[in-house]
């Protein structure tokens, strides 16, 4: 079987804001420079990417939907949804890709509403507290698992 050599970059709501705002807590990075960062990353292994950020749940869910049939993986930052949102996990499930679940900041260190995940457990790859250089971490892992050359 063919693999699909491209993945979905979703960022949630709030996310355009990277670099702009909070550059303490999220550092000064921007979502652009998020987004170079996984095409660079995927692409060291031949794989594109689309890249989506939005402040409206339907937006990211749509595109989640369409990755079905485009997509090999996803790669996600649900942003505030990651705690509130069943149907952004309801879709992530639906499509059945393989994704991985990246957070800037260590969520388990911080308030304790952000404790809870909802994409958690339909991810096989977490990657949290590892700043911007994290979307990296979890583009490789999920790639590797991709193809089948995962080394741990
Ligand atoms: O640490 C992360 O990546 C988060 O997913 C970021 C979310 C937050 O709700 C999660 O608990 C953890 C917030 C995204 C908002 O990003 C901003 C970036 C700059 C300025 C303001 C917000």
């Amino acid at each position: 079987m063919t693999v699909l050599r491209r993945l979905l970059l979703v960022n949630g709501p709030n996310l355009n804001l990277l670099g702009i705002r909070e550059p303490d807590i999220y550092g000064s990075e921007t979502l652009q420079d998020v987004e170079a960062l996984v095409t660079r990353t995927a692409a060291a292994h031949g794989f594109e990417v689309d890249a989506v950020q939005s402040n409206h749940e339907g937006v990211l869910i749509d595109a989640i939907h369409a990755a079905r049939e485009t997509c090999a993986g996803i790669v996600i930052n649900p942003g505030g949804l990651t705690h509130t949102s069943v149907v952004l996990r309801d879709a992530l499930s639906g499509v059945a890709l393989p994704v991985a679940e990246v957070h800037i900041s260590d969520v388990m260190a911080r308030e304790e509403f952000r404790h809870f995940s909802y994409v958690k457990d339909v991810a096989i790859v977490h990657v949290i507290g590892e700043g911007v250089p994290g979307y990296a971490v979890a583009t490789n892992r999920l790639i590797s698992l991709i193809t089948g050359t995962a080394t741990d």
